[in-house]
């Protein structure tokens, strides 16, 4: 396969995925989500890959779904939120939590909707100082997904959830790591050094065993993901149908403060 949206790039035992439109903060596409499903399932059976880390291109990490390219294909044949959900996020983010090697996402901008709920997914997060999260999903009259209705309330509670959720407010590195959504905050420009140390000491450990004990915290704690997964893409469908979400996409592409009515 040939790779347009990502770049892999293997130093040793660790394999890094970088997110590539750095143009669009690494807005996700079909493509990108084929990509990186195809990356991970090679690297899951690759037993030269020991530790995988994924980054962005550019100032942002990744700015969720691209809400340009689904306004162009309007007229053609067109996935549903949902479809686009049940085919190409979902089974990115179960082989995330699936695969049995450690993933660290450094987190080198901005992470919005979907973009933030990959980072989410992954074991280990490390963000640059100016690196942010926001759950911009009801800006635009959706509802969190790529799991992000069970990773938030699990890594935060479910008050400060409620609040990142339903208010969708960009919140700074610092505060991230305060609120416990992400492990280290570091200056710019020492994020990818300081994310290959933590690889590099990850990917030198006993694999087998850090692979069996996120199979054990999965099932611990996250027992429920298929079906948290499943709800997000059925309720995305519903909410996709409102006119909120139509108001809150055309704003966003037309740059200008969204109108909701509650319906
Ligand atoms: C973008 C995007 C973008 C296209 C920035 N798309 N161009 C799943 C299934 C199906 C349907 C829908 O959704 C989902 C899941 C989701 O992910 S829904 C959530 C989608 N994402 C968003 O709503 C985030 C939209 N982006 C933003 O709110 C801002 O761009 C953030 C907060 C990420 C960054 O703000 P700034 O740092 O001020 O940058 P910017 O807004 O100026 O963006 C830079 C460029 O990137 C700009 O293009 P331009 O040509 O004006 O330079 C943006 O239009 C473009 N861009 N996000 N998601």
């Amino acid at each position: 396969m040939r790779y347009e949206t990502i770049i892999a790039e293997s130093t040793g035992d660790v394999l890094t995925l970088t997110l590539n439109r750095p143009e669009v903060l690494n807005a996700v596409t079909d493509t990108m989500l084929r990509e990186l499903l195809d990356m991970l399932e090679s690297a899951e059976r690759d037993p030269a890959v020991r530790c995988i880390v994924l980054t962005g291109a550019g100032r942002g990490f990744c700015a969720g779904q691209d809400l340009a390219i689904q306004k162009q294909s309007a007229d053609g044949p067109q996935l549903s939120a949902g479809d686009h959900l049940r085919q190409g996020y979902n089974p990115v983010i179960r082989l995330l939590r699936a695969i049995e090697k450690p993933v660290i996402a450094a987190v080198n901008g901005v992470a919005a909707g979907a973009g933030a709920n990959i980072a989410l997914a992954c074991d280990l997060r490390i963000a640059s100082e100016a690196a942010s999260f926001v759950q911009a999903f009801v800006k635009i009259g959706l509802v969190p997904d790529a799991g992000g209705t069970l990773f938030l309330p699990l890594l935060v509670g479910y008050a400060k959830a409620a609040e990142l959720a339903f208010i969708g407010e960009h919140i700074g590195a610092e505060e991230c790591l305060r609120l416990g959504l992400i492990n280290q905050v570091v200056p710019a420009d020492a994020l990818m050094e300081r994310t290959y140390d933590l690889a590099n000491r990850l990917a030198a450990l006993p694999t087998r065993a850090i692979g069996l004990t996120k199979r054990a915290f999965n099932r611990a704690v996250m027992p429920k993901l298929n079906d948290a997964l499943d709800l997000e893409a059925d309720l995305q469908d519903i909410a996709a149908r409102t006119d909120d979400y139509h108001e809150g996409t055309a704003a966003f592409r037309e740059k200008r403060i969204p109108q909701f009515r509650g319906r």
